[in-house]
Parts: structure tokens; sequence; C-alpha cells
């Protein structure tokens, strides 16, 4: 990618267009106010969805304008320039090939590392269908290694250490921590957060309100994603969340038939990869395989939204 930046600036230069040394300033304001007088809201936000579509069909012409890129020894520059900056998803190999953790995370090793230390994860997860709107209640404790005989016998999504119990686990997780190495290239120094879970942890049709970069450690993990642009086909009812919870039941889309419709990109994870997920694309996860993976949002960049989010 470094290599075509520098052929996309030596184009740009040749047909005289030098473009701009710094970054032209954001001035639109946090969230602007509507205007007073105005359309509908209702033919206002079709009109948005509208130009939306239209772009990503625009888009879906090139391939290098629409695709799911896959790339390897991404500098940070070109991230910013390609990806993070214009909101694109791309998959980074090789990028913690140097990560002791990536041959050493096995159950056993990390049930031996982490020990009796007491974690919290996410249970009963099979009781409620709308496990991730209620977080909370689904909070458990036991000690790690319990945690890991337990999930050996094959839970499926019933117990899964997710994001949101990182800051409880932080302390537990910390003898892990020397098997990691910082992302200089893209990310400041703190700690991410570990997913830990069995093969068939499932999280549901959701978009995060921030930029996030998924790093995949141990096993694979199977993600749909569906650009911000059809957010209209996928029945946001509550908070970040799609009513249609899971693309691939059937039974789910019968009863959402706009989702039929849905475009998506389907990205498998092995250990090794990195997956960079935009702000407001939405995204579903599956693991394929017990599963440890890092999330991380601490980016060198501003990563802003989430405190404007309009709330319904
Ligand atoms: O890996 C998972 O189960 C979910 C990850 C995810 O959706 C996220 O970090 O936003």
């Amino acid at each position: 990618m470094a290599g075509g930046n520098d052929k996309l600036d030596a184009a740009l230069k040749a047909i005289g267009l030098g473009g701009l040394d710094t970054p032209r300033p954001y001035t639109g304001g946090p969230r602007a106010a509507a205007p007073a007088a105005q359309l509908p809201e209702a033919t206002v936000a079709a009109r948005r969805d509208w130009i939306m579509q239209v772009q990503e069909r625009q888009r879906s012409l090139s391939m290098n304008a629409s695709a799911l890129m896959r790339c390897r020894d991404l500098p940070g520059q070109a991230f910013l320039d390609h990806f993070y900056a214009p909101g694109r998803p791309v998959v980074i190999e090789g990028a913690i090939a140097d990560w002791p953790a990536l041959t050493r995370w096995t159950p056993d090793y990390l049930a031996k590392t982490v020990g009796t230390a007491e974690i919290e994860y996410q249970g009963g997860r099979n009781e409620a269908a709308d496990f991730e709107l209620a977080k909370d209640r689904h909070k458990r404790r036991m000690a790690f290694d319990a945690f890991m005989a337990m999930i050996a016998a094959g839970l499926g999504n019933d117990a899964y250490i997710t994001a949101y119990n990182s800051a409880t686990n932080a302390a537990a997780f910390a003898p892990l921590m020397t098997d990691v190495s910082p992302i200089s290239e893209y990310l400041t120094p703190e700690p991410g957060m570990l997913w830990v879970g069995p093969e068939g942890t499932f999280t549901p049709l959701h978009f995060d309100l921030t930029n996030n970069l998924l790093i995949q450690i141990a096993g694979r993990k199977h993600v749909r994603m569906v650009p911000p642009s059809q957010t209209r086909l996928l029945y946001n009812h509550r908070h970040v969340f799609s009513a249609v919870h899971d693309l691939d039941d059937p039974a789910n889309l019968a009863a959402h038939p706009l989702a039929k419709q849905v475009a998506s990109y389907d990205v498998t994870l092995s250990p090794g990869d990195m997956l960079y997920i935009p702000i407001g694309w939405w995204h579903q996860v599956r693991s394929l395989d017990f599963s440890v993976m890092m999330t991380c949002t601490n980016f060198r960049w501003p990563n802003l939204g989430h405190e404007e989010f309009p709330e319904g």
C-alpha cells in the first residue's frame, strides 16, 4: 500500500495537483442543528438514505473503491490515508507476527498463567435473546481456570468473556500482557480488551460508537459486515442493535424481509489477522473455534462521535 500511495502522489504531481500540505479542517461543528424551515423529518431521512445508497452503488463500480482489502506491512500513514480517515474496513495480516501470544495462547497455557484469579464473564446467554442489550443482567464471576474448564465442555454462546468485562478483568489478565506488544503504527500504548470464549459464541448485529481494531490471537472468527449506507434495511430498533439479530438465520430474515436485500462483506479472521471496523459499520461475529481476540479503540488519531450519538 505504501507503494500505491507513492504512485498516487507522483501521479497527482504529474498533472499539477500537489495536494494540500495539511488536512482540510473540519468546521461542521459536532452535530449541526437542523434549520428551522426544512422538509419533514421523514423526507430528510429518506433523502439522506438515498444519497448514501447512490454513493454506495457508485463505489461498487470499482474494486479499488469497494472491495474489502487485505494488506500486509501497512504503515501507519497509509492506514490513516486509505482506511482510518475514509472510514473503510481493512484486514491487516502479519502485524502481530512477533507476539509470543500467537503461539503460546492455548487453553492450557491461559488457564495455567491466569490460574485461579477471579474473572468476570457474560453467562446465561442461551436463556435470553436480549443478552447483549441486558449485559449487566448476564455478568457472572468465577475463577479463570474454572471458566476455561467450563467452556471446554462446549457451551457454545452461553458463556463469553467480552470487552464489557475488561475493566474488571485487567488485573487477572495482567500476567498475559508480557506476551503482547504495542502496535505503535496505529495505536497508543494502552492495553486492549480481551474476548475469550468457546466455539459458537455469537455477538449479534450491531454497530459501534467508536472505530475499532479487532486483533485475532487464537482460533478463527467469522465477521459479517454491512456498510452504514444500508442501515435502512436493518431495523435499528434499540440503541446500536438491529432487530434482525442474525443475518444468517432464515427465520429472522423472514420476519425482517428488507434485510434480505443486504449486501454484506464476509471475513474469516485467523490468528494473526487484524480487522479495522470503522464507526457505524454494522457487524455480527461468530467464533468458529475456541477463540481469543483483543479489541482496541485507542488509535493514534481522534476517535470521535460517540459523545454526540443521537439516542432515540
Ligand atoms: O468478537 C465478538 O464476539 C464481537 C466483537 C465486536 O462486535 C466488537 O468489538 O464490536
